[in-house]
């Protein structure tokens, strides 16, 4: 994937298996940037499928907002083994965040003073969920934006990772996954740093 600056993106397949079931997206619209991340249940092929199907999905419908975007990709993914999803979408016109998550790929928001988690509905994204408003955040510049699959522990430490130098997205993604990472999963990290 093609990656501007401010973004960052890594994933790797599960030990033994080729294909990854982590797929991530970032796009960049004139007016707003989707950031998304799916996760698709187990590992191998189908995985793979239904993660990659996820970020097709959402690549046709970027105009939606997160409970549209959310409602078309339970329908595309009803033939698959499903997936877990995040999605963030920054409004670049008052830079506000709006992240919607159904299930566990965790968003971490970094700013200068904390960190938090954002985006914590339930659920498989082509089975079904209860759906809850998305989280919005007012952005400032040098707010960062962490998301990843449950490939990665989950205690994380991303901030301290993200402090102890002046890591770009794409180094903060790979530094996540490298020190993280488990092996007996797919593993994937997307990183978006406001600017
Ligand atoms: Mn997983």
């Amino acid at each position: 994937m093609q990656m501007a600056l401010n973004t960052g993106y890594v994933a790797r397949p599960c030990k033994g298996e080729t294909l990854c079931g982590d797929a991530g997206s970032v796009w960049h619209l004139p007016t707003r940037r989707v950031l998304a991340l799916a996760d698709g249940l187990g590992h191998g092929p189908q995985a793979h499928q239904a993660a990659m199907m996820a970020m097709a999905c959402l690549a046709e419908n970027l105009h939606l907002d997160c409970a549209g975007m959310f409602a078309a990709c339970n329908e595309k993914l009803r033939n698959t083994r499903g997936a877990v999803l995040a999605v963030g979408v920054i409004d670049l016109s008052n830079k506000l965040l709006t992240l919607a998550s159904i299930g566990n790929i965790r968003c971490k928001l970094l700013t200068r003073t904390r960190e938090s988690r954002l985006g914590t509905g339930r659920g498989i994204v082509g089975a079904g969920f209860k759906w809850s408003p998305p989280d919005q955040v007012q952005l400032t510049e040098g707010d960062t934006l962490v998301m990843f699959s449950d490939g990665v522990a989950e205690d994380v430490c991303v901030r301290a990772c993200h402090v102890s130098a002046t890591l770009t997205p794409q180094q903060l993604a790979q530094a996540v996954l490298s020190q993280w990472g488990r092996t007996d999963d797919d593993a994937s990290v997307l990183v978006y740093r406001h600017e």
